[in-house]
């Protein structure tokens, strides 16, 4: 089945917030934020902006009625600053006014006069003084101290990896407006429509019946707005509430980079030990997670990083800490992968680093290694099968991996100033969110009496595709084609207490909850049908392609005729369904327990062409091997691992975020931040469905796939790493992502700058 949002992507009809037909009267809002990364304000003259002829209003942290706090899981963010700031970016100040133009105007003309700290920007500086979120936590698996004398190597190293940008194309934003008795209906560029009521209702000191959020669709969120719209949606709320005007606020590119939080950057620690045969005996590693300047997610992006530290492998031995560092950047949150992509990058340079200590290929350690069925994670849980080790030899199998192998070796033995280079990246990812209360999912279903079907959801349409399986599974449930159904907006008046749509469970929660709904409709529908039929209670009704069948026979019963019986007979055509996921549990004290409801595994194997003259390279293919489990959608499935493996390439290659020493955004713009773009795809990209009809918990066993495959991206580092040692064995490049052309340079002439003058200008013509 196609996106059925197909038809208005490609016409432009789609509506995003800055699409909304704005009211009459509506106000601009535009925040004026801190240029400096650590202060105290000793003063702050809005006067003239306040003079400004188009302002209404100017905003501080004093105009807020209810309390001035957006922290979701620690309550230590302001909306606005009162007298410190802690990034630069800060909202201190907010100018409505009667056109975009001019709230952005006025904004300049705020003055703050802001005594300036010294600002933290290194997690292990934030560690070293004690600059902690939460207190620090720690999985442990056997006795890793005890197992190093068991080990016939031993390597130890560190790993660091940066943020990423969402870029997400469209901004954050929001529009709000007044409806009577003091309640505010909010459109809001958002993956948590609750979280967004619940931060507007707490800031506005209202009840969350009073605040409406509204999500069409989004252009794009990668985690950025799971938690991050609810400031902006709460600032134009705020402005609804102070005027009683309609309010929006669209963040320009700029505004947005500079002031909403990413992916968290990460250094770690780690060592790692093997036995003769390359069994990994023990592994220990320590995170240090650059949080930013407030908790936001970081707390639980740190417990996912624990949850992914030994990626698809058994490890038998394991001790691994994460530190959960505050600093004067932006609140770091949420991005596809949640800490798990920082943790599998850390054990790859592990694995990679003693395979290059032992002589070996990564690909020996790592694929002696895989999980097999009932292999137990460090925090308890059993692997579930054995796609870790399925999906590698798929891989291996199918792509023909000997001859992969002899056509690089090939190239490389013929070529001095381009060398290829191959990695194998085996994923590995948990699914569910790790808190388990928030596993839960609910649907609204109506049944019109014309045999038109609405559905409500808690599941926001991001352009994953998740408002198509919503079709696919109702019409599949209600036997109905999937032209009745119409998917209505995610709005908290119709589907209450949601979870982000977020952590790759989407389709799973609100599709089983969709199916619950539709499997009690279709008990009242068939029981009507007995009725009208006459029928026995013997006979086994059914309802598929349209028509009510007896006993596997088509009736000529159709569904219009049936609904429009029941609606005569008083039978109720509209049904809530709500799911939680069964069976999981974690224990936060034993740091044990069963967090998620399966695991999604897969093989990539990325090949790299390096120019060893410029640093440059390109990815001359990812062939992979992916646990689909039993795909609902193969379309939609496929866009989303190309989409991922891209993400992650950029994340590992080219996406450098740079903060300064004074806690400044360098990579503002899309001038200085640089994302893949249609040159930087790989020029191939095969994706094997590893299909398997195994029972599993996904929604028609068709496993999640928002996250998982952007851990195939992590190839990307390893691969180039592996071309830089073919053209200069003495190599040691840091395990620092990303690995942009430069550091490529510097790796490639590490330890023999005499090659840089040898090498013959002509011979760079070579491959044009
Ligand atoms: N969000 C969240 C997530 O709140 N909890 C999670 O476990 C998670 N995992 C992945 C992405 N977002
Ligand atoms: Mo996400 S990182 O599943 O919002």
């Amino acid at each position: 089945m196609k996106n059925i949002d197909s038809n208005t992507h490609v016409r432009g009809e789609s509506i995003y917030v800055d699409d909304i037909p704005p009211r009459q009267g509506t106000l601009y809002a535009c925040v004026f934020d801190s240029k400096v990364a650590h202060g105290h304000i000793e003063a702050l003259d809005v006067s003239k902006a306040e003079a400004h002829p188009d302002v209404v209003k100017v905003v501080t942290y004093k105009d807020i009625p209810g309390i001035n706090e957006i922290g979701g899981i620690i309550k230590d963010e302001p909306l606005l600053a009162e007298k410190e700031v802690h990034f630069q970016g800060m909202p201190i100040a907010m100018v409505l006014a009667t056109s975009e133009h001019s709230a952005h105007e006025a904004v300049k003309r705020i003055e703050a006069t802001i005594k300036a700290h010294h600002p933290i920007v290194d997690p292990r500086e934030a560690h070293a003084k004690g600059e902690l979120i939460i207190p620090s936590r720690t999985f442990r698996l056997g006795d890793s101290e005890n197992a190093w004398d068991e080990c016939a190597y031993i390597v130890e190293g560190s790993a660091e990896s940066a943020g990423q940008e969402h870029l997400y194309l469209e901004t954050q934003g929001a529009y709000a407006y007044p409806t009577e008795n003091g309640s505010i209906r909010i459109s809001s560029s958002t993956q948590g429509p609750t979280q967004v009521q619940r931060t507007v209702g707490a800031v506005l000191g209202l009840p969350m019946h009073k605040i409406e959020v509204d999500v069409t669709r989004l252009g794009g969120g990668f985690g950025g707005k799971e938690d991050q719209a609810s400031a902006w949606a709460t600032f134009v709320a705020l402005g609804v509430y102070l005027t009683g005007k309609p309010v929006k606020y669209i963040l320009d590119r700029m505004e947005d980079m500079r002031m909403t939080g990413k992916r968290n950057p990460y250094v770690s620690d780690f060592k790692i030990g093997l036995s003769n045969d390359y069994k990994i005996i023990a592994y220990q590693a320590e995170y240090f997670q650059n949080a930013g300047a407030a908790a936001d997610l970081s707390p639980a992006i740190m417990e996912r990083t624990l949850f992914h530290s030994t990626n698809s492998y058994f490890v038998p031995n394991v001790t691994v800490q994460a530190h959960s560092c505050r600093t004067n950047i932006p609140p770091n949150t949420a991005f596809r992968g949640f800490g798990g992509p920082q943790a599998m990058f850390v054990i790859e340079a592990a694995i990679t680093k003693a395979a290059e200590e032992i002589g070996v290929p990564a690909s020996v350690i790592q694929k002696a290694n895989l999980l097999k069925e009932k292999d137990k994670f460090p925090y308890g849980q059993p692997a579930g099968g054995n796609e870790a080790v399925d999906s590698w030899v798929r891989a291996e199998e199918k792509y023909d991996i000997k001859a992969l192998r002899a056509e690089i070796d090939a190239f490389n033995q013929s070529n001095q100033l381009y060398k290829k280079g191959l990695a194998f990246m085996p994923i590995c990812f948990g699914i569910s969110f790790t808190k388990t209360d928030m596993n839960q999912a609910r649907a609204l279903i109506h049944i019109y009496s014309d045999g038109s079907i609405g559905i409500s959801t808690g599941a926001v349409e991001m352009g994953q595709g998740v408002n198509t399986k919503m079709v696919q599974v109702a019409a599949h449930y209600l036997g109905v084609d999937p032209s009745r159904i119409k998917i209505e907006t995610t709005n908290t008046t119709r589907v209450a207490n949601t979870s982000p749509s977020a952590a790759s469970a989407t389709a799973d929660l609100n599709g089983k909850a969709t199916g619950i709904a539709c499997n009690a409709l279709v008990k009242r529908l068939t029981g009507a049908a007995r009725k009208k039929l006459g029928l026995s209670e013997q006979a086994v009704i059914t309802i598929k392609d349209e028509f009510i069948h007896v006993d596997g026979q088509q009736t000529e019963l159709g569904w219009e005729a049936l609904v429009q019986f029941a609606f005569l007979e008083r039978i109720a055509l509209t049904e809530n369904g709500h799911y939680a996921t069964p069976t999981i549990h974690f224990d936060k004290e034993k740091e044990k327990g069963h967090p998620f409801a399966y695991h999604v595994y897969g093989t990539a194997i990325t090949c790299v062409t390096v120019d060893c003259v410029r640093g440059r390279y390109e990815f001359d293919y990812v062939k992979i091997a992916h646990d689909f489990g039993s795909s609902m959608n193969k379309i939609v499935d496929l866009g989303q691992t190309e989409g991922g493996l891209v993400q992650g390439i950029g994340w590992m290659t080219m996406e450098e975020l740079m903060y300064n020493k004074e806690g400044r955004l360098l990579t503002n713009a899309l001038s200085t931040y640089k994302i893949p773009d249609i040159y930087a795809v790989p020029k191939e990209i095969e994706v094997d469905f590893l299909e398997s009809d195994k029972e599993n918990m996904a929604i028609f066993k068709s496993k999640a796939v928002g996250e998982p495959p952007l851990m195939y991206g992590i190839g990307a580092y390893f691969a180039i790493r592996d071309a830089v040692k073919a053209f200069n064995p003495q190599a040691e490049p840091p395990f620092s992502a990303p690995f942009t052309p430069e550091k490529v340079l510097m790796g490639l002439y590490d330890g023999k700058a005499n090659n840089v003058e040898s090498v013959p200008v002509g011979a760079v013509k070579a491959k044009g």
